[in-house]
C-alpha cells in the first residue's frame, strides 16, 4: 500500500480566505498551499492500477479487427492496451503506450516515422513476417525483441502464412509530454532495402564493433541492433540457470544492451528478459518504474501490492510503480519486461527497494 501521510498540512479555509481565493482565480492564479498535497508527495500515487490482459481474449478481437479493415485504412492495425486506472488516455502506465498489432499473411503496413520510439516483442511469428527499420529489414519471431528508435523509416510486412502479432510499446506519454512529436510518411509504401537481412546484428551484435566506431547522435544514440532473437537470449538465460543459484528478487534477469554504450537500448525504455526456476517464488521488491511484463512461457501468478495475477504464456501485465511484486513460476517460466527506467535514470529519479 502507499504511504497515505501527508507532506505537509492544508491551513484552514475562512470566508475571508475563501474570497480571495475567487479573486486570485480571476486572474489566472490559485494559491499553492491548496494544492501542494497533492504536488508534492511523499511517495508515488500511480493513477494507473495493476492489471492483466488474457491474451486468448485480446487475441479474438484482434483478429476480428482483421476482418473488419484493412491495415491501409488503419495505419497500424493494433487494439491499444488501455490501463483501466486511466482509460481513455490511450496509455498503459503514466508514460508508456502498448498495443497488439497485427499483420495478416500478405499485407504490408506502410513506412513511417515519429519521434517517438518504439519496441516490438514478437508475440506470434514464424520468420514469415519483417520489420524494416532504416533501409534493413529483420524477420519476427515469437519472442523477438525489436527496436524502432525515434526518427527510423519503419514498415511492417508478413510474406508468411500465418499471422504476425506483437506487442508495441512506445514512448508516445513522454514524447506528448514534452510537446515534441513529429511524423511522417516514407515517400513510398515501402522503403527501399539497402542492406542484406542480418547486417546490423553482424556488425554491432557480435560482441565486436566496426572500427573506430562513433555512435551516430552520441550519448543519445539509440542501439544500431534492432533485432535481439529470442534464440540468443533464452540460450543465455539457459545457461545461467545451470550456472549458480537465482536471485531472490528477480530470479535469473537479462537486460538488453545497446552494445556501442553499455545503455539501455532506447534513450528512454529499458527492457529486461528473466527466467523463473521451476518452482522458484520470488521476494518482494519494487521500484518507481511502472513496468509492462510479457510472459513468453510457462505458468506462474505474481503478487503486486495487494492483487494477484495469475498468468500463462502471452499474457501481458502491468505493474504500477512502487507498488512491491513478487512472483512464483508453478513452472520454467521466462517473462519479458519493459519500463521507461532509461529516461528515469537519464533525469537522475529512479528509486528501487529489495523487500
Ligand atoms: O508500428 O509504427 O502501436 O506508429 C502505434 C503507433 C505502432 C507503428 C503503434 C505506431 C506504430
Amino acid at each position: 500500500m502507499h504511504e497515505t501521510a501527508s507532506f505537509v498540512v492544508k491551513p484552514e479555509t475562512s470566508p475571508e480566505r475563501q474570497a480571495f481565493y475567487t479573486r486570485l482565480d480571476q486572474i489566472d492564479t490559485a494559491p499553492l498551499w491548496e494544492v501542494l498535497n497533492r504536488l508534492v508527495l511523499p511517495a508515488p500515487q500511480p493513477a494507473i492500477v495493476p492489471a492483466m490482459w488474457k491474451y486468448d481474449d485480446v487475441r479474438a478481437l484482434l483478429m476480428e479487427a482483421g476482418r473488419l479493415l484493412t491495415v491501409q485504412e488503419a495505419e497500424r492495425r493494433v487494439l491499444v492496451l488501455e490501463n483501466p486506472g486511466i482509460r481513455g488516455m490511450s496509455q498503459i502506465t503514466q508514460s508508456l503506450y502498448a498495443g497488439l498489432q497485427l499483420i495478416q499473411p500478405g499485407e504490408n503496413a506502410a513506412s513511417h516515422r515519429h519521434t517517438a520510439s518504439a519496441l516490438r516483442f514478437i508475440v506470434e511469428g514464424d520468420g514469415g513476417g519483417y520489420t524494416a527499420v532504416d533501409g534493413e529489414r529483420t524477420p519476427m519471431h515469437a519472442g523477438d525483441f525489436v527496436l524502432t528508435p525515434s526518427w527510423t523509416f519503419h514498415d511492417h510486412g508478413n510474406f508468411g502464412s500465418a499471422p504476425v502479432i506483437w506487442l508495441d510499446v512506445l514512448d508516445l506519454p513522454i514524447v506528448n509530454m514534452f510537446d515534441t512529436s513529429f511524423a511522417e510518411h516514407h515517400p513510398q509504401e515501402t522503403q527501399p532495402v539497402a542492406r542484406k537481412d542480418g547486417d546490423a546484428l553482424a556488425r554491432y551484435g557480435a560482441n565486436m564493433l566496426p572500427l573506430e566506431y562513433k555512435q551516430p547522435r552520441g550519448a543519445t544514440s539509440p542501439s544500431p541492433v534492432f533485432n535481439y532473437p529470442y534464440s540468443r537470449s533464452r540460450k543465455a538465460l539457459q545457461q545461467l540457470s545451470k550456472n549458480g543459484p537465482a536471485d531472490p528478487h528477480h530470479g535469473f534477469k537479462l537486460q538488453y544492451v545497446n552494445p556501442a554504450s553499455g545503455g539501455y537500448p532506447l534513450t528512454t525504455i529499458a527492457a529486461f528478459l528473466q527466467l523463473l526456476p521451476k518452482g522458484f517464488a520470488s521476494k518482494g521488491y519494487r521500484s518507481t518504474d511502472s513496468t509492462i511484463y510479457n510472459v513468453v512461457e510457462g505458468h506462474g501468478k505474481s503478487r503486486i501490492g495487494s492483487k494477484t495475477m495469475t498468468w500463462g504464456p502471452r499474457d501481458i501485465f502491468v505493474v504500477p510503480s512502487w507498488e512491491a511484486v513478487s512472483h512464483e513460476a508453478s513452472e520454467e517460466a521466462v517473462l519479458f519486461s519493459a519500463s521507461d527506467r532509461a529516461a528515469q535514470k537519464a533525469l537522475g529519479l529512479w528509486r528501487e527497494e529489495a523487500l
